[in-house]
């Protein structure tokens, strides 16, 4: 099939194509195992895949591509309410793996074996770019998650975008152990080595001892994943062979980006994305590796900065504007949503990131923030402020809830949640709040740390003071 070049036997094959958590697959085995996911998923109108990092679950996933279905990645720690939502809203029918603990009616289970083959007359869906590859739940500033529709043909092109910024080829290496529910490890991190032809290995979970011992020339992590390394001065070192180390999905601090470069003899190379976007912005391999900076706009992909007055801001290295974006590897919309989908375009039709940027008159890119302080990135996962303050809110317990990104050392940012306690309800403790989130969204939108105030700090309007929060101006609670 053309999205995934690896599999229709172009660059040959071998026994550790691709291997996930230890299980290796050749890229022969891994079609038979997708082929059959896809041969019983045809004509389904969503494949929900509970993305457990398992060769089972790039087997499903692959299954759903081949067969032309759209894909609704399940975070696996996500608790019933999170799953429920996403279930409902793609209108997924079919559940590759085992069933789900919780009540999932109207969802029909298809089993995962990686031994399974499809029927001698089997072949993938037609090519079609305009298909929806993914359903990708990303969380906006308040309710709950949205599904941001992913077509074939804006996964080709990024792929594409980053193989060429990076030399990226059948002779790498991939390495990462990052979670296959997002664009991150899933699109670029699995994918990616499909389309290239490079040999995969995931980790199962992203730690230095597990990216050392991997020895691979391509390495992707979070600045949390890169963090954790430059800490660890062996497994740092054993990276020194690697051709390209690259970080995303939140910013690399500057002290890591030093500490690397020290240990490993090579600077990383940073790039910027969305779920909504793919990767648009990207450190060449044969470029600049600047600290602070996240590169330059990939083949194909225009970017502007727009003022809060609407008016263009100089690319001149000082200027601040929101960045917006045009170009192939952008998303078609969220699912039944017309309404976010419009809001999220400009009326001249650039995608609004909602990031803050700085662009250099060598056409570096800095992102130096985000316009709304109710999207959290903690550990490189985005977090909606306003859905872990609704799940808050539904515990008996709790009258009002105000959640804030705090600067965290290890997590970039770490959800820090104020709690008015409702009345008689002054005995709810931090670990209870905490495991209600655990247990209701994903394990890692809970806070990491519950404050319990009197009051929250509101303005005339009635909005809660989140910077103030910040700064430490919660009145304590009884
Ligand atoms: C802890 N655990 C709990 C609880 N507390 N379980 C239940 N209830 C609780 N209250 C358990 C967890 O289940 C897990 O168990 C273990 O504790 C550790 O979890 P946690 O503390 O959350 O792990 P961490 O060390 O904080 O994780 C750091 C991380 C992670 C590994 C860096 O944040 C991560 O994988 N981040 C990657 C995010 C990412 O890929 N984002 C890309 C988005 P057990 O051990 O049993 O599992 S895509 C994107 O941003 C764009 C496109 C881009 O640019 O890339
Ligand atoms: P998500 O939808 O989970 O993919 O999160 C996208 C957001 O991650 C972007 O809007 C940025 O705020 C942030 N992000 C991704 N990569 C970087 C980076 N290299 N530097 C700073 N922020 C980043």
């Amino acid at each position: 099939m053309g999205l995934l070049t690896a599999l229709d036997g172009g660059y040959g094959d071998r026994a550790d194509a691709v291997v996930v958590d230890g299980t290796a697959l050749s890229w022969e085995q891994l079609l038979g195992a997708a082929g059959a996911v896809a041969e019983r998923a045809a004509g389904a109108p969503g494949l929900a895949v509970l993305a457990r990092p398992t060769a089972e679950t790039v087997a499903a996933v692959v299954g759903g591509l081949l067969a032309g279905v759209p894909v609704v990645p399940l975070p696996p720690d996500s608790g019933p309410v999170e799953r429920a939502h996403i279930l409902r809203d793609s209108g997924a029918t079919l559940l590759a793996g085992n069933r789900l603990p919780d009540d999932t009616e109207g969802l029909a289970t298809l089993p995962v074996s990686l031994t399974d083959r499809p029927g001698s007359g089997w072949r993938p869906a037609a090519e079609d770019g305009d298909r929806t590859a993914f359903v990708l739940y990303t969380s906006g500033t308040t309710g709950a998650p949205k599904g941001a529709l992913i077509p074939h043909r804006a996964v080709a092109a990024g792929l594409d975008g980053l193989a060429d910024a990076w030399q990226w080829d059948a002779g790498d290496t991939l390495v990462h152990g990052l979670p296959l529910f997002h664009v991150h490890g899933l699109v670029l991190g699995v994918l990616g080595a499909l389309r290239t032809g490079s040999r995969l290995v995931h980790t199962g979970r992203p730690t230095p001892a597990g990216y050392a011992a991997a020895r691979g020339s391509l390495y992707f992590g979070v600045p949390t994943v890169w963090s954790r390394i430059a800490a660890d001065p062996a497994a740092a070192r054993a990276l020194a062979a690697a051709r390209l180390l690259v970080s995303g999905s939140a910013p690399l601090p500057v002290p890591v980006f030093e500490r690397l470069r020290e240990l490993t003899g090579q600077a990383p190379a940073e790039r910027y994305g969305m779920t909504e976007t793919l990767i648009t912005v990207a450190t060449r391999a044969d470029g600049e590796r600047r600290p602070g900076a996240v590169g330059v706009p990939l083949p194909g992909v225009r970017t502007r900065l727009v003022g809060e007055d609407g008016q263009p801001v100089p690319a001149d290295g000082e200027s601040v504007g929101e960045l917006q974006l045009r170009g192939p590897t952008l998303f078609d919309g969220y699912l039944g949503r017309p309404e976010a989908t419009a809001a999220a375009r400009t009326a001249d039709g650039w995608f609004r990131t909602g990031d803050v940027a700085v662009v250099e008159p060598d056409g570096f890119h800095r992102i130096v923030g985000r316009a709304s302080v109710d999207l959290i990135k903690s550990g490189g996962y985005r977090i909606g402020a306003g859905e872990v303050e609704a799940a808050l809110r539904d515990h008996p317990g709790v009258a009002d809830a105000a959640v804030v990104g705090a600067p965290d050392p290890d997590l970039g940012q770490a959800v820090v949640a104020y709690v008015v306690a409702a009345d008689g309800g002054g005995g709810v403790g931090e670990r209870e709040l905490v495991d209600f989130v655990a247990q209701r969204l994903s394990v890692h939108k809970r806070p990491r740390r519950v404050v319990l105030v009197a009051d929250l700090p509101r303005n005339a309007m009635g909005k809660v003071l989140k910077k103030q929060l910040l700064d430490g101006g919660a009145q304590p609670g009884a």
